[in-house]
C-alpha cells in the first residue's frame, strides 16, 4: 500500500458532501492549470498576475460564501475547501481571496448602504474590480484601536489622514475600506483609487508572500462624501468581525499548504535513494512523515469541524483563535519539516515546501499573530484580558 496525498490516512473526503467534493475538485483542477505551473515564476519575480482576478471571478471563488449581489452564497465549508485548495497552489492566492472575499466585500456586504452593495459587490465578485482592506498601521499592528489614521467632519464630508501598512492589494486595489478613528469611534470609510489626496506604495523586498503584492496606503487629507461611510460599522468591533471571516479561510488554507508540501515530499522520498534504499524507506524519514501525517489530518479535521460550526451559526472568534493557531503553526512546522526531508533539493523554488513555509511566515503574522491569537484563547480560558 502507498498514499500519495496525505489526506486519505482518515479517509477526510469521506465526511464531505457530494457538493463540497464537487467544489473542491473544481478549484484543485482550477489550481492544477492556470496556478502550479506558473507558481514558481511569480514568486520569484514577487508578482501577482492580476489578469487572474476574473478567472477567479469565474470560478465563483470572490466572495463566495455571500449571498446576493452576484456571489455563489455557498457553505463556509465549501469555502474552506476551496481555500485549501487554492493555499495548495501558493498562500499569496489565497491571501487574494480572503481580501477581496473576506475582508474587502464582506465589510461592505455587511457593514455598506444598499448603494455601496449594489456598485462595488457585483465586480468584485466578478474580479473586474480589486478590493483591499486597512486596519494595520506602521505603529499599530496588533493593537488597532489605538489606530492614528484620524476621519474629522468638514460640513457634510470627511477629512482622512493617516498611513495603512502591510495591505494586501493595496496598491492594485480600485477599492479601499479604510478604518479610522472619529470622534465617535472607529468607522470604515470606502476610497476609490484615484481619489486626490489618496496614494499608495508597493512594499518591495519580501522573503515571504511573494506572489502576492502588499502595499502602504497614504491617506493625505482625502476629502469623503458622508455617503462614502460603511454605515452599519460603528466601532472596532466592525473590521475585528470582518477578520473572523478571513481567519476562517485561513484555517483551512493552511492545510492546503501543508498538504501540498507533504504529498511532493511524500512522492521526493519514495524515489530518493541513498544507501541503496529511497529515503523514505529509512526509520527516521517515516518518522518526520508520519507524525507530519498525523498533524496534517488532526489539522484538516478541526477545521472541518469549525466549518460545520459555522455553517450552524454557532462558529465563536475564540474558536477560530483555535483554528488560526493549531492549523498555521501546524502547516509551518510541516512545511520546514518536509524541507529537510529534500535535503539540498529543497531549498529550490523546484520544489514546494520551502516556498511554503516562507509563505506560512506571514500567515503566522496577519490577521492576529500566533501570541494574539494564544491570548485570545487564554481571555476565554481565564476571563483575564493580557493583551493590555
Ligand atoms: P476588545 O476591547 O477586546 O474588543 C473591541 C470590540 O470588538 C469586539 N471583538 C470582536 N468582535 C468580533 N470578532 C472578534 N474577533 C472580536 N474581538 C473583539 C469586542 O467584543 C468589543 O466589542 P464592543 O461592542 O464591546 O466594543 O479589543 P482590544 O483592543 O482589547 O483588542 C483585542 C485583540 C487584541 C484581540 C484585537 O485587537 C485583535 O484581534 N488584534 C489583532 C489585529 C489583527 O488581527 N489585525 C489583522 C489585520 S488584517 C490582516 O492581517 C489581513 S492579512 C490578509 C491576507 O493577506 O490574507
Ligand atoms: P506587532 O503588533 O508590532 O507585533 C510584533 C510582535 O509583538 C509579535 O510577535 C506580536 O505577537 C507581539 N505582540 C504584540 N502585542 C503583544 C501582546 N499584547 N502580548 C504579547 N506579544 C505581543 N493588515 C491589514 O490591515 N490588511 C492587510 O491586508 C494585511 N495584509 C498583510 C500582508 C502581509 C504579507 C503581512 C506580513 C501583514 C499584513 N497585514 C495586513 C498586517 C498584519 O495584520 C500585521 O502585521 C499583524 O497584525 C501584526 O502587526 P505588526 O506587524 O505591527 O506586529
Amino acid at each position: 500500500m502507498t498514499m500519495t496525498d496525505p489526506l486519505e490516512l482518515l479517509d477526510i473526503a469521506g465526511l464531505l458532501s457530494d457538493e463540497e467534493r464537487q467544489i473542491q475538485e473544481t478549484v484543485a483542477r482550477f489550481v492544477a492549470d492556470r496556478v502550479r505551473p506558473y507558481v514558481a515564476e511569480w514568486f520569484e519575480e514577487g508578482t501577482f498576475p492580476r489578469e487572474l482576478a476574473p478567472e477567479l471571478g469565474k470560478l465563483g471563488v470572490l466572495g463566495m460564501h455571500l449571498d446576493g449581489y452576484g456571489c455563489a452564497g455557498t457553505s463556509a465549508v465549501a469555502y474552506g475547501l476551496a481555500c485549501l485548495e487554492l493555499e495548495a497552489g501558493d498562500s499569496g492566492l489565497r491571501s487574494f481571496v480572503s481580501v477581496q472575499g473576506s475582508l474587502a466585500m464582506f465589510s461592505i456586504w455587511k457593514y455598506g448602504s444598499e448603494e455601496q452593495k449594489l456598485e462595488w459587490l457585483p465586480r468584485m465578485a466578478a474580479g473586474e474590480a480589486i478590493g483591499c482592506f486597512g486596519l494595520t498601521e506602521p505603529d499599530f499592528g496588533s493593537d488597532p484601536a489605538n489606530m492614528r489614521t484620524r476621519a474629522v467632519r468638514d460640513g457634510d464630508d470627511w477629512i482622512l489622514t493617516g498611513t495603512k501598512m502591510w495591505i494586501t492589494n493595496g496598491s492594485i486595489a480600485d477599492i479601499a475600506t479604510v478604518w479610522a478613528q472619529t470622534e465617535d469611534g472607529i468607522r470604515g470609510f470606502l476610497i476609490p483609487r484615484g481619489t486626490p489626496g489618496f496614494t499608495t506604495r508597493t512594499i518591495k523586498q519580501k522573503l515571504s508572500l511573494r506572489a502576492s503584492i502588499t502595499g502602504e496606503l497614504i491617506l493625505d487629507g482625502v476629502r469623503l462624501p458622508d455617503s462614502a461611510r460603511l454605515p452599519g460599522a460603528r466601532s472596532l468591533g466592525a473590521p475585528l468581525s470582518c477578520l473572523n471571516e478571513a481567519r476562517f479561510g485561513i484555517i483551512f488554507g493552511a492545510t492546503g499548504a501543508a498538504r501540498d508540501a507533504l504529498s511532493s515530499t511524500l512522492d521526493y522520498a519514495k524515489t530518493r535513494v541513498q544507501f541503496d534504499r529511497p529515503i523514505a524507506a529509512f526509520q527516521l524519514t517515516q518518522e518526520k512523515l508520519a507524525n507530519m501525517a498525523v498533524d496534517l489530518n488532526t489539522a484538516a479535521l478541526l477545521a472541518l469541524h469549525l466549518g460545520r460550526l459555522k455553517d450552524a451559526g454557532t462558529l465563536k472568534p475564540h474558536q477560530v483563535s483555535v483554528g488560526k493557531l493549531n492549523n498555521v503553526r501546524k502547516a509551518l512546522s510541516i512545511a520546514r519539516e518536509c524541507r529537510t526531508i529534500l535535503g539540498g533539493s529543497g531549498i529550490t523554488l523546484e520544489y514546494s515546501p520551502l516556498r511554503h513555509a516562507n509563505n506560512l511566515e506571514s500567515v503566522l503574522t496577519y490577521e492576529g499573530t500566533s501570541e494574539i491569537h494564544t491570548l485570545v484563547i487564554g481571555h476565554t480560558l481565564t476571563g483575564h484580558a493580557a493583551y493590555r
